[in-house]
């Protein structure tokens, strides 16, 4: 059979007057109307839908997005005066500078500006834009009567961002625990976080956080797979198959009953996609609360509890090496 209609890059275009959506109420909104006149892209098309706007930017979005703004100037002016204002070596060092947070001695008190207090004041402006920008999607969802299942979702994620940089570095008593802003710095934090107690592997809400992560890309692959296989049955019309299940949903369910034995239907397959999406960062954050709090060692916890095994006794006992007074023996 030839690779004829598999639907992987091809898109039908069909292009109409704009779709302008529901009227606003008085007083909703900012823009002008002259603004927001929707315009097509077709390339954008390819990717999504061609026509761009009507875009709402009320009080909240317009504060998230100056908020988010200074915060991300904040970020590359410190940056910036790090390599002596040189615009050339900013481009060229970016992935490696970093604004880091306070050092410890400082606790939760307010460091100089230089040392950390910047750090402090980009991480409240961004966390207030995010937050910001978390109840423009609540409140654009029920003013369109929809669910705000999205919000929820997004405050997942806030989860976890709110335990990296601010409810775990509380709980520790420093800021001096929160993530540095940078490219590859954040990574060298994840990586030294991990060392520090114990490699993260051994924490078993990493390893559900991983499981959500991966489950998450399979489910996608599964029900993207599947809905592009039967789009030339109209299965991409998703409401239309809940409502009216056609032929389109009644051979999706069969290949996958006739491939593994069982089949998510039309409705809770997006149900398995939420669920797994939230509790990836949900159970991230969990784990990341309690290091350092609760446990000190992943590896030794994990000993203890008989999830790992110790390792052969050829070196006398083991100590968490944090534990030890600075390159002392116990
Ligand atoms: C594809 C949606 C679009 C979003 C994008 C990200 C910024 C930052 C700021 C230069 C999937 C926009 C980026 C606004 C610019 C400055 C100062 C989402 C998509 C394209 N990380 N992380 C990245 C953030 C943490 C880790 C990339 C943010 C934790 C690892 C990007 C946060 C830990 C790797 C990025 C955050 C961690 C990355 C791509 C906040 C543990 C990579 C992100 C606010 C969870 C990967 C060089 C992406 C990489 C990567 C942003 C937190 C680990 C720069 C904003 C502290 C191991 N992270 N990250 O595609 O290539 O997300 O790094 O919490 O390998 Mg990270
Ligand atoms: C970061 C949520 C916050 C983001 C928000 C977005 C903007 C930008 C701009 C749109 C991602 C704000 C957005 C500001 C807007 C534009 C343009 C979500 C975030 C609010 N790990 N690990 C995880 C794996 C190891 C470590 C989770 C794998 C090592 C640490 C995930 C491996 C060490 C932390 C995961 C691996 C280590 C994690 C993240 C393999 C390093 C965390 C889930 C195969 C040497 C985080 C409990 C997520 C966590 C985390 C995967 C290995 C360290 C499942 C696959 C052993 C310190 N790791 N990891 O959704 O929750 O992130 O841990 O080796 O903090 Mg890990």
């Amino acid at each position: 059979m030839p690779m004829q209609y598999q639907n992987l890059f091809t898109r039908v275009q069909a292009v109409g007057p704009a779709h302008l959506g529901v009227p606003l109420p008085e007083g909703q909104s900012n823009v002008p109307r002259s603004w927001t006149e929707p315009w097509f892209i077709h390339l954008m098309g390819r990717l999504g839908n061609a026509q761009l706007g009507p875009i709402y930017l009320g009080g909240l979005g317009v504060a998230s997005l100056i908020l988010g703004t200074l915060a991300i100037n904040i970020m590359g002016f410190n940056m910036l005066a790090q390599v002596n204002w040189s615009p050339i070596e900013f481009v060229r060092q970016l992935p490696w500078l970093a604004l880091e947070p306070p050092k410890p001695e400082y606790g939760l008190r307010l460091p100089p500006m230089n040392e950390g207090g910047w750090w402090l004041f980009a991480g409240g402006l961004l966390t207030t834009s995010i937050l910001l920008w978390w109840a423009r999607t609540y409140r654009r969802a029920r003013q369109l009567g929809m669910g705000t299942h999205v919000a929820w979702a997004f405050a997942g994620a806030i989860w976890l961002f709110l335990v990296l940089g601010f409810f775990r570095p509380i709980a520790m008593g420093s800021w001096s625990e929160g993530v540095p802003f940078g490219i590859f710095p954040h990574l060298d934090w994840t990586a030294a976080f991990s060392l520090r107690y114990g490699n993260l592997f051994y924490n078993p809400f990493h390893a559900l956080s991983i499981a959500f992560l991966y489950g998450s890309t399979l489910l996608f692959a599964m029900h993207g797979a599947t809905i592009l296989a039967v789009s030339r049955y109209g299965g991409d019309r998703e409401i239309d198959q809940i409502l009216d299940r056609g032929t389109a949903t009644e051979r999706a369910a069969l290949f996958w009953r006739w491939t593994m034995g069982w089949n998510a239907t039309m409705e809770s397959i997006h149900r398995w996609a939420w669920w797994f999406a939230v509790l990836c960062p949900l159970a991230g954050g969990i784990g990341i609360l309690l290091s350092g709090t609760v446990v000190d060692n992943w590896y030794l916890w994990s000993v203890k509890h008989g999830v790992a095994p110790a390792y052969p006794n050829v070196f006398g006992t083991v100590f968490d090496p944090a534990t030890l007074p600075a390159g002392g023996k116990p």
